[in-house]
């Protein structure tokens, strides 16, 4: 059982952190994704629609309670793993989470479990470096390591990508900057061997920074849905709406997550 559940990211850490009780009674999964009032989950390949137990639901006393994106649960599965009933959560490693601007729920939670979290920029018109220094004092709150990654670098000369990068190094010595191309291919081989298997990599930047188009071409196929921004203000038109967590063909675990519209204080919903 444990193979299996190692090739969506389990290991020993979160196996000596499961309560003993819990994992005698129901089985473990990982959540793929969440939707209103359930969620997708995996036990290594495929996927099984889940729903809360009523307990959980009663016990939750915040939306950190519940099951978000990356979360391993304790499950009981029935009909052939058609379906299951989610009891509770494991222990977290990480939780990648951002402050919004709600009235009742003042964050949000972006993922659970994630090992780095990739800030996208494109290296047009988009970029703004403020926004990126609020990504990164998010990722650096929840103590995930981030990495860089300047998309579009076909938009850019040689010089201007050197521009960008040095903005970057000013504000963020420390971070690994990559510029990379989804049209070109431009470093998207090497971002590819770096991602390590059996870890969990987010991909987070504003919407139509090319993070689904990254996600498909690490995937080698168009398997999700990506838009054009729109020609009068360049931004992107909020394609994806799932996170949702996706398994690469060398083990590395991926969360593609919908673009931000804002990030800090005045933040509104994804
Ligand atoms: N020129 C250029 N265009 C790109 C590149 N990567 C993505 N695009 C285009 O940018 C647009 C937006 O890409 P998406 O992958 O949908 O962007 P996203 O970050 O997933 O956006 P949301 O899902 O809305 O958050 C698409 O038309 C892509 O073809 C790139 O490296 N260079
Ligand atoms: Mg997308």
């Amino acid at each position: 059982m444990m193979d299996k559940l190692e090739r969506v990211g389990f290991d020993d850490w979160f196996h000596d952190q499961a309560e003993t009780e819990l994992i005698h009674n129901h089985e473990i999964a990982r959540v793929v994704a969440v939707h209103r009032d359930s969620c997708a989950v995996t036990k290594g390949d495929g996927e099984t629609y889940a729903e809360y137990s009523g307990n959980l639901l009663y016990t939750s006393e915040s939306p950190l309670d519940l099951p978000t994106t990356g979360d391993w649960v304790y499950a009981d599965f029935y009909e052939g793993d058609a379906h299951a009933i989610i009891y509770g959560v494991l222990p977290r490693k990480t939780l990648l989470k951002r402050k919004t601007a709600g009235k009742r729920v003042d964050f949000q939670l972006i993922g659970a479990n994630i090992d780095f979290t990739c800030i996208l920029q494109s290296a047009d018109d988009n970029f703004n470096l403020r926004r990126l220094e609020r990504y990164l004092a998010m990722v650096n709150e929840c103590g995930i390591t981030p990495v860089i990654l300047l998309s579009k670098s076909d938009l850019a000369s040689a010089t201007e990508v050197e521009e960008l990068k040095k903005q970057i190094f000013s504000v963020a010595p420390e971070i690994s900057v990559t510029p990379f191309s989804n049209k070109s291919g431009e470093n998207v081989e090497m971002i590819k061997d770096s991602l390590l298997k059996g870890k969990t990599y987010c991909l987070i930047g504003s919407s139509g920074v090319g993070k689904t188009t990254l996600l498909n071409r690490l995937l080698g196929s168009e398997k999700f849905i990506t838009q054009t921004v729109s020609s009068k203000h360049g931004k992107g038109k909020h394609t994806t709406t799932v996170r949702e967590l996706v398994r690469l063909e060398n083990g590395t675990l991926l969360i593609d997550t919908p673009g931000m519209r804002e990030l800090g204080h005045m933040a509104v919903d994804i």
